[in-house]
């Protein structure tokens, strides 16, 4: 049976990938719409995996005997700067994703939840990943620096990533 306060913090985190999901599906719309179509596909991919990763956490939650909440999400935003200010906001997003995981582990430690620690490892290695890939694009589009020869090459490219990363 899961404790309580683990129960508490897996629904939080749920609440958190779903809401990831949104902000990405906000952001593959605006990509869509401003002429960024490889942008788009990318992220249309990211938003399925963050509602993935949401799905992993309910089923979790419910095998182990606690009730996954269906969260009700905010509004994401809808307009960007540019595709650089929508990669500087998935930074951000997700390195605050990552000190909430990092949070769940830290509980689970204390209080000797063993299985949802082993479980939340798969989220640890996601992170470190979603990070990553999110400075190295922000790194390609600083070398771009805004030409739109070089944008557009780093639209084209992008699309084989969002493949890769979709697993
Ligand atoms: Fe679920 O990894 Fe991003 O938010």
């Amino acid at each position: 049976m899961l404790h309580e306060q683990i129960a508490t913090a897996l629904n939080e985190q749920i609440k958190l990938e779903a809401q990831s999901s949104h902000t990405y599906l906000a952001m593959a719309v605006w990509a869509e719409t401003n002429g960024f179509d490889g942008t788009a596909t990318f992220l249309y991919a990211q938003a399925e995996e963050e509602r993935m990763h949401m799905l992993k956490l309910m089923q979790f939650v419910n095998e182990r005997g606690g009730l996954a909440n269906v969260p009700a999400l905010e509004a994401p935003v809808e307009t960007y700067d540019g595709v650089e200010a929508i990669f500087r906001s998935i930074l951000a997003h997700e390195t605050s994703v990552t000190a909430s995981i990092n949070s769940v582990v830290d509980q689970c430690l204390s209080i000797k939840d063993y299985t949802t620690y082993n479980f939340m490892q798969w989220y640890v290695a996601e992170q470190i990943e979603e990070e990553s890939m999110a400075r190295m694009l922000l790194d390609k589009l600083a070398l771009a620096g805004g030409d739109r020869g070089a944008l557009y090459l780093f639209d084209r490219d992008i699309v084989g990533l969002g493949k890769e990363s979709a697993n």
